[in-house]
Order: C-alpha cells, then sequence, then structure tokens
C-alpha cells in the first residue's frame, strides 16, 4: 500500500486556500509542540517517570492538520495514539502526563476542553462519538465530532457501529483513520481484503477519502472539506491518512521482530514535522531563528509540565475503589 497514491499538498509551493500566514505558522507551532511532547514522553519513560507510553512519533501531521480544521466548540474523540491531542486546545501538558503516570489528576472533564477521555479499548470511541454528534444535531446546534482511530480499528465491531449509526443519522462526524500499517505486530494486510480502508466508506454511504497521512496541509484540506460538509448537515465523512510506523507501537514493544526497516528508514526521510518546516521555509515564511523560538517554547512548556506533574501529591490508593462499586464486595472490604 503505497502512499504515493494518496492526495499530496507540500509539494506545490502555492499558498494554500482558506489559511493565513498566522494559521501556517500555528499549524507548524502545534507539531513542533506534539513531537516534543512526544520525544520528552520516551525520555521521561526510560527516566521511569511516566508509565509504559504509546509512541505518535510523525503521527503529528495528522492529528494537528485534522483538528486545525475544527472550530472550539467541536469535540475531539482520540484513542491512545493522540493522548496529547488536547495540547491543541491548550490542555497543559502536566494533565496528559499524569494520564501515563496514572495519577488521578489526568483524567481531565471532557467538558472543559471538548476532548473526550483517551479510549484505549480499541475504536469503542466511534460510536460515542456518533452519538455526542447526534445528540447536538437533535439539538439544533452545529457542533462536530472528529474521532481518530487506527487501521486495526477499522476490523472492529465498534468501527462499523459507530461509522453505520453516524451515516444513518446522518450525524456531523469526521472518522479519520490512521492507516500507520500495523496494530501492534499485525499488517494492514492481515486486517482486510479492501484495496483501501477508505474504500469501507462505500458500504456506508459516505464520502472516503485517502491523504498521505505525513502531508500536514493535504491531511487539513482533506479534514476542512469533511468539517464543511458535516456542519452543512451533509454527514460524516471517513478520512484514511496513509504512511508507515516509523516508531515502536510504545514503550514496551520492539518492532524489529517483525516491520520491515528500510520503509522505516523511508518514513523517517519523509518524516512530517522536517517536510512542513521546509515547505514553510521554502514560502519564506520560517528561518532559524523562529524554528528556534518554537521549539524553545515547546521544550519550556514540557519542561514545567513535569515538574508540576511530579510536584503533585501521590494520589489516594482508596480511589482505586470509590467510584467502581456502590456496595463494594466482601473481599474488597476491609476493617
Ligand atoms: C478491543 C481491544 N482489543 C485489543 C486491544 C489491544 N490492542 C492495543 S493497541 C492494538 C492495535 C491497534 O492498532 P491500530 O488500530 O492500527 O492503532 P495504532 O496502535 O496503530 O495506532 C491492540 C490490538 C485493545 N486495546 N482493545
Ligand atoms: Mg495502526
Amino acid at each position: 500500500m503505497a502512499a504515493t497514491d494518496a492526495l499530496r499538498r507540500l509539494d506545490d509551493d502555492a499558498a494554500p486556500d482558506g489559511l493565513t500566514e498566522g494559521d501556517l505558522l500555528e499549524l507548524y507551532r502545534r507539531m513542533v509542540l506534539l513531537r516534543t511532547y512526544d520525544e520528552r514522553s520516551v525520555v521521561y519513560h526510560r527516566q521511569g517517570r511516566i508509565g509504559t507510553y504509546a509512541i505518535f512519533w510523525n503521527h503529528e501531521a495528522i492529528q494537528a492538520g485534522a483538528t486545525f480544521a475544527l472550530a472550539d466548540d467541536d469535540w475531539i474523540f482520540p484513542s491512545y495514539r493522540e493522548s496529547a491531542i488536547g495540547l491543541v486546545r491548550g490542555m497543559p501538558a502536566q494533565t496528559i502526563l499524569q494520564w501515563w503516570r496514572g495519577h488521578p489528576s489526568g483524567w481531565w472533564s471532557p467538558a472543559d476542553w471538548n476532548v473526550a477521555s483517551i479510549c484505549v479499548p480499541i475504536a469503542t470511541h466511534l460510536p460515542h462519538a456518533a452519538g455526542l454528534a447526534w445528540g447536538k444535531k437533535l439539538r439544533g446546534e452545529d457542533t462536530v465530532a472528529m474521532a481518530f482511530f487506527g487501521d486495526g480499528a477499522t476490523s472492529e465491531g465498534a468501527f462499523h457501529e459507530g461509522v453505520n449509526f453516524a451515516a444513518v443519522m446522518n450525524a456531523p462526524v469526521v472518522f479519520v483513520c490512521n492507516n500507520n500499517g500495523w496494530a501492534i505486530s499485525t499488517p494492514v494486510e492481515a486486517q482486510t481484503r479492501a484495496e483501501s480502508l477508505a474504500d469501507k466508506a462505500v458500504g456506508y454511504g459516505i464520502p472516503g477519502v485517502r491523504v498521505d497521512g505525513l502531508d500536514v496541509l493535504a491531511v487539513h484540506a482533506a479534514a476542512r472539506e469533511a468539517v464543511d460538509r458535516a456542519r452543512a448537515g451533509g454527514g460524516p465523512t471517513l478520512i484514511e491518512a496513509v504512511h508507515y510506523r516509523a516508531a515502536p507501537h510504545a514503550t514496551a514493544d520492539d518492532p524489529s521482530a517483525y516491520i520491515d526497516a528500510a520503509r522505516v528508514e523511508e518514513a523517517r526521510a519523509r518524516e512530517c514535522v522536517g517536510q512542513y518546516e521546509t515547505f514553510l521555509r521554502r514560502i519564506g515564511l520560517l528561518d532559524d531563528e523562529r524554528v528556534e523560538s518554537v521549539r524553545t517554547e515547546a521544550e519550556g512548556l514540557l519542561r514545567a509540565g513535569i515538574a508540576a506533574a511530579e510536584a503533585e501529591a501521590a494520589p489516594d490508593p482508596e480511589l482505586l475503589f470509590e467510584h467502581a462499586y456502590v456496595d463494594p464486595p466482601p473481599n474488597l472490604r476491609h476493617g
């Protein structure tokens, strides 16, 4: 499955429609913030400061590009791969770091940010997104929901239920499939006989589009079209953002046992933040000084985030049980 048959945009030097110079730089700032969060998190994990962590290195173009098409009132439904996506809404790094540290302060209130809780059970948040979008529509609000999930998620029943339900109810949902080629060690070829995951949209009667997942402007253009259509009453869209996973599934994974090293090299050579940086320099929007200041700001945010997370008091272990049962069973009661 080659990315070359997917929509690309960064090769074209023309300024993209509908994005101001300020927008283009803001998009860059968000990508760098996500990249910095991810790279620092791998270090924090190795230092024993956060738990097992799902690396999203080279997924920043998908996350920043797609969410940039949303209005502030729109909702984001992340999987574990998009754990830090709240950063684009101004959520403190401390909160997300606490999630990975297993601290209760890491469970934000979704209504504070219009970012749903991180869903680890694969694809289960797709029906949540469909339900929220349908509910908002019934109330006469024009809120759009955007759900992120992987290639493996398209084999789950909840994918079918969520996409079918959204389509039938004409709910304003944008389904963003991050096709990184792998579900841990299972390749996409073992998930489906469909030629592309975007083709699955046909079965639900909705538009499906395939974009290069390392091209932030292509992802954004597809997302903006989908968001506009959803808001105008045109129902859901399935976006397949194609790339090849260039980092381990998570800090507990050793992909050398199964991955194609040559394709990893290829994906790393086309890494998405660098590609966008090159584009911005070419059109005269970015120079060394600005690159440095954006990176320094992101690094400062992460440094402050981990310091604040570590300064919080340890949680009370009783909390583990407090919200699980109204009447705890005898084996969980203690004197
Ligand atoms: C319902 C469910 N089954 C199995 C798992 C174990 N699991 C964790 S990650 C993963 C792979 C998912 O792959 P994909 O949907 O492609 O997302 P990616 O990790 O590549 O972003 C699996 C099977 C799970 N979390 N939830
Ligand atoms: Mg995957």
